[in-house]
């Protein structure tokens, strides 16, 4: 029965009906499927879908736009069940944001979510975040974690920016930085200088745990 809500869930990205992605999510709470199977099997099934049709030229834009809008509206109703069986506190504090010139939120918004329902406290900057604004919050919180997303090519090289940007500002020593999203790589992330690279939401929180030696 999962398989087929699953299913039902990418469908509805695919189709860019938010309408029915929402009822979808809902019709998953009560039949209390796992919310992370859901986003995980379900709707990034569709959204990676709808971004194959858009790079074999079968989707224009405005269908990656409804995809992701259908998909933010599932989600929406999905997140706050991630959050509902938060029990443990750790003494991490995140700054995470998408880099400057990349508006891709869906992943990053997941990672936070996620670092979220396992006691961290998370300060999303949202997307298109200049390195500046970074270290703005990274002084104001305190934080000894950053997390920076990137989805373009193009955007993957302000994750470099970001981290000497941290240098210069004297703050390299506070905070362990990660970074992720589609383009990234393991490589990539130690080639930068990166503290870790997680390729999703699960194993970005386990990174974090790690990277700030908080108990398992
Ligand atoms: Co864009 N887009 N997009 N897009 N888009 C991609 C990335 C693309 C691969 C599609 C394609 O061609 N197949 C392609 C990039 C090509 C490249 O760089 N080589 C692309 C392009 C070209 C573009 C535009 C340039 C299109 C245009 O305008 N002509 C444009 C750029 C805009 C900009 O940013 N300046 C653009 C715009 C958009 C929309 C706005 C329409 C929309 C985003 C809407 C939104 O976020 N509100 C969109 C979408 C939806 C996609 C795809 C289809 C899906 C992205 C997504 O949400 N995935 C994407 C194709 C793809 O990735 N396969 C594509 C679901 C999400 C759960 O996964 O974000 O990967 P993801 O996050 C994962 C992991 O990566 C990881 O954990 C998450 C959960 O598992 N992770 C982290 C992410 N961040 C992390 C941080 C961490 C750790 C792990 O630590 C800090």
């Amino acid at each position: 029965m999962s398989q087929e809500m699953f299913d039902k869930l990418a469908q509805a990205v695919i189709d860019g009906e938010s309408e029915d992605a929402e009822a979808l999510a809902k019709q998953a709470l009560e039949q209390k499927l796992d919310p992370l199977a859901c986003i995980t099997n379900g709707l990034t099934v569709g959204i990676q879908k709808t971004g194959e049709l858009f790079a074999s030229g079968e989707y224009y834009l405005p269908e990656l736009i409804i995809g992701a809008d259908a998909m933010k509206a599932a989600m929406q109703i999905l997140e706050p069940a991630l959050l509902s069986g938060q029990e443990r506190e750790v003494t991490g504090t995140i700054v995470i944001g998408t880099v400057e010139g990349d508006l891709h939120e869906i992943g990053k918004t997941l990672v936070g979510t996620m670092m979220t329902a396992n006691g961290f406290r998370v300060i999303d900057l949202g997307t298109d975040i200049p390195s500046a604004d970074f270290i703005d919050a990274v002084k104001e919180s305190g934080a000894n974690l950053v997390g920076a997303s990137a989805l373009l090519t193009t955007t993957m090289l302000q994750q470099e920016k970001l981290i000497s940007s941290l240098k210069d500002a004297g703050l390299r020593e506070q905070v362990k930085v990660m970074v992720g999203g589609a383009p990234v790589t393991a490589s990539y992330a130690k080639q930068i200088g990166a503290d870790g690279y997680a390729e999703d939401a699960i194993s970005a929180v386990d990174l974090a745990m790690r990277l700030i030696d908080a108990p398992a």
